[in-house]
């Protein structure tokens, strides 16, 4: 399918009619709709769809550098690249395709970019839509060229909530953070749940591999499992900021949570040859269950 900029976006769908869109601009997934074709990721009403700036939504990939703690451009540049089909797809177990509906993009850099960085690596993105709805994205980064190199990463996850006040997110307890609020200064998280009233902005650092984000009013829980992110950043916000972004409704804080799995803490160096995977895996379940988890 065409975007608005006639950018392709591959549509996947699963037979129980639950589907999920990701454009080649930024690999970014851009919708994921449950079985009743409820849209579970957040997009702004004001979102710039004119690359290269990146859709305000849906789990924009940032890649070389996460936030702006580096050389590059906020969240680096691979959300504002256009990525291609990978037509010789990485060979992953058949656990991770059998019954799914998925597509394989890749991004290597160009002679341009390697002006800003000058690193030649190849990113392969798979995103998977399985049969009973989950969404999982697994990138592969693999250093090409003859020297190492850093970077941080974060899916940065727009989680669609009915009201951010209603919303608790659990398995952050006792962790770490560093907050983004504070000069970035290091934390302890007292609370047991983590609820909102206000601007959160914050890096917990070794993480659990699954975190709940309960929605009380849809009465569903969002459960996040990685692997290979350590990190979690949960950012909302909230009213000040939401008025200062143009891509951004100035009430539309309410209506979402960015949850990303991350690793921003203790960057990724490859050597020449060595490759890294990031898992990012999200699923929806009634918060009845929510208590099993
Ligand atoms: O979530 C962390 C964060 O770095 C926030 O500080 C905020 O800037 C957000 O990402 C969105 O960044 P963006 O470049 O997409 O506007």
């Amino acid at each position: 399918v065409k975007d608005f900029n006639g950018i392709d976006q591959v549509l996947l769908r699963n037979p129980q009619g639950a589907s999920a869109r990701v454009s080649l601009h930024g690999g970014q997934v851009t919708s994921w709709r449950n079985a009743h074709g409820e849209e579970l990721l957040f997009t702004s009403t004001k979102a710039i769809f004119k690359p290269p700036k990146a859709m305000r939504g849906g789990i924009p990939i940032c890649f070389p550098q996460f936030g702006n703690c580096g050389a590059l451009e906020q969240h680096g540049f691979a959300r504002n690249k256009l990525w291609k089909i990978d037509e010789n797809p990485p060979h992953l177990p058949l656990s991770d395709s059998q019954g799914n509906s998925f597509v394989d993009l890749i991004l290597k850099p160009s002679e341009e970019d390697l002006k800003f960085w000058p690193h030649i690596f190849e990113f392969r993105l798979r995103v998977s839509l399985a049969t009973d709805g989950r969404l999982t994205l697994i990138s592969r980064i693999r250093n090409i060229n003859g020297k190492p190199f850093n970077f941080s990463f974060a899916c940065h996850a727009y989680l669609s909530v009915s009201d951010i006040s209603e919303v608790r997110v659990e398995g952050l307890e006792t962790l770490d953070y560093i907050d983004n609020l504070f000069q970035k200064e290091r934390f302890t998280e007292q609370g047991d749940a983590l609820t909102f009233e206000s601007e959160v902005d914050r890096v917990y650092v070794s993480s659990p591999s699954m975190v709940a984000v309960i929605d009380h009013e849809k009465k569903r829980t969002f459960v996040i499992r990685k692997e290979g992110l350590p990190d979690v950043v949960v950012w909302n916000p909230w009213e000040k900021k939401s008025k200062a972004m143009p891509d951004f409704g100035d009430e539309e804080y309410k209506q979402m949570l960015c949850v990303d799995g991350a690793i921003i803490e203790k960057p990724v160096t490859l050597k020449p040859g060595e490759e890294w995977t990031g898992r990012f895996e999200l699923s929806v379940v009634p918060s009845s269950f929510c208590s099993d988890l």
